[in-house]
């Protein structure tokens, strides 16, 4: 595979194409962050821009977790002691999930952001960035429905972040679209750089293909999850013969083969007893896919094989959430 497509494989945005092809030139030790405000358990969110973050060190990038703690504590999640915590948690979850160790730096963002070059920074921002633009960037991340002060120092942070960590790309999923596009726009504003940013997308809601997967609506998988339970969640998701259901509905199915699955297996075996045709391997998402959409792989088998390979995707953190509570 090429390196463009290495980096780029399984995102719905790439911005701008021109930065990340020089990116592309040249990966070795370049530094990409990702961010994210701690909470409890990883779920497939989280799981599916550490895929991308895989990708990116099999690429030869540097990887910097940033463990938003400011952020997390700014947008209500908690004590910032909780909050701490938590991080700390999250932290061993990625590790397990199979970062590379020698690879990642954690990051938290109170070891930086409560500085005074910092501070002096933020207010510059402050004072270039519309009130009304900071609150856009926010729609699709801020908790509640009143709009805090809080909320629109929020993604001056972030887009101030991507210049302190010294970064060369930024990922994030769709949902940090527009707090990206604050930073491009508003990091050159006071001086800084733009960096180029790669999109994840957002995987439906697993029982209705509608929306996107999050651990507050609908149902999501997290490593918390035993064998039993994701057995029970794969089996009631929603899962048509066809790759494009009607209208914005997706097939969650298909989209977790896709975007978890085949990222980080080389194979993929389908167990079916012999009076049904035998086992099938499928060696790519597409072949697969294609199986599904003609009748030749069943749902309810596409499903068996669905719940086994995010089982041994989760089963290491899954026990390192274990231990830590012991
Ligand atoms: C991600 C988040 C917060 C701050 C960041 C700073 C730099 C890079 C990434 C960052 C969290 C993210 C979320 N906004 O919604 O989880």
């Amino acid at each position: 595979m090429d390196t463009y497509e290495l980096l780029t494989r399984n995102t719905d945005e790439v911005v701008v194409e021109d930065e990340v092809r020089e990116l592309a030139q040249d990966p070795d030790g370049k530094r990409v962050y990702v961010g994210y405000e701690p909470s409890g358990v990883l779920h497939l969110g989280h799981l599916l821009t550490a895929n991308k973050l895989i990708d990116l060190q099999d690429a030869g990038m540097e990887v910097v977790v940033l463990l938003a703690d400011v952020h997390a504590y700014l947008n209500d999640k908690g004590t910032f002691e909780e909050i701490r915590e938590t991080a700390e948690r999250m932290r061993a979850q990625f590790l397990a999930y199979g970062l590379d160790e020698e690879r990642t730096e954690f990051v938290y963002g109170s070891d930086y952001q409560l500085e005074e070059d910092y501070t002096l920074d933020v207010h510059e921002l402050e004072l270039s960035t519309t009130l009304n633009r900071a609150q856009r960037a926010m729609a699709e991340i801020q908790s509640g429905e009143t709009a805090k002060v809080s909320h629109v120092v929020y993604p001056l942070m972030q887009a101030l972040d991507i210049e302190y960590l010294d970064l060369d790309l930024a990922i994030g999923g769709m949902d940090q679209r527009k707090v990206h596009m604050l930073m491009r726009e508003e990091l050159p504003a006071i001086g800084y750089e733009a960096r180029p940013v790669l999109h994840t997308p957002i995987v439906a809601d697993l029982t209705t293909g509608d929306g996107k997967m999050s651990s507050s609506e609908g149902i999501t998988i997290s490593m918390e999850d035993s064998t039993e339970e994701l057995e029970e969640k794969v089996n009631s998701a929603f899962c048509p013969p066809t790759r494009d259901p009607e209208g914005d509905l997706e097939n969650p199915v298909l989209e977790l083969f896709e975007y978890h699955v085949f990222p980080r297996f080389e194979e993929v075996v389908v167990e079916r007893p012999d009076e049904y045709g035998g086992d099938l391997t499928y060696e790519s998402y597409e072949t697969l896919a294609t199986d599904l959409e003609s009748g030749e792989l069943h749902p309810a088998d596409a499903k068996g094989a669905l719940a086994s390979s995010l089982d041994e995707l989760i089963a290491p953190g899954r026990d390192v959430l274990s231990e830590m509570r012991a």
